[in-house]
């Protein structure tokens, strides 16, 4: 069995009650349960898909940690959950908090319940443009192409997503 640290990235967002506290709160519980090595800062975000919903703030963090990806997704789904969240209904409606794994290591899944690398990363500047903060030159393994790369490609989309501080 390994038992070797793998690098994941995870993308942060809230956009329901007091979200800097949220974003504060998840870090905690992500660094009770792995070694947090890496932050973005913290951006404030207009919402993407369904638009009529309150903006967001984003952060992506670097983690290492020794958890297999579905057992990563148990804890961060639990990581939700006391932090308030409630069942989508519909999809994509305003959450206290949602933890996303954008990248584990170099792996590549594509199981019914998880996909990764994040399907939809690549569209994402609420993604990218912090995930280039501390990890601009990472390869997505999906593509080949680095995160820098990525967000050259998405100029237009940068509009909405600005810088606010640390967490
Ligand atoms: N998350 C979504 C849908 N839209 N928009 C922003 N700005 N930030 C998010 O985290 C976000 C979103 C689904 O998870
Ligand atoms: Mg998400
Ligand atoms: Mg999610």
């Amino acid at each position: 069995m390994s038992d070797s640290l793998v690098t994941v990235y995870l993308g942060l967002g809230s956009n329901v009650g007091n979200r800097q506290e949220n974003l504060k709160k998840a870090l905690g519980y992500i660094e009770q349960r792995m070694r947090l090595t890496a932050k973005s800062s913290v951006y404030e975000t207009e919402p993407v898909g369904n638009t009529d919903q309150p903006v967001f703030l984003n952060m992506v963090c670097e983690v290492k940690t020794t958890l297999p990806p579905e057992s990563l997704l148990v804890l961060t789904k639990g990581i939700e959950k006391k932090l308030g969240r409630m069942p989508s209904h519909p999809k994509d409606s305003p959450r206290t908090m949602d933890i996303d794994i954008l990248f584990y290591g170099d792996q590549v899944l594509n199981n019914p319940d998880l996909i990764i690398p994040h399907p939809r990363l690549s569209r994402r500047a609420f993604v990218l443009i912090p995930m280039n903060e501390i990890a601009p030159d990472f390869i997505d393994p999906a593509t080949g192409r680095s995160i820098s790369a990525m967000l050259k490609e998405i100029q237009a989309a940068k509009q909405g997503v600005l810088k606010l501080g640390g967490c």
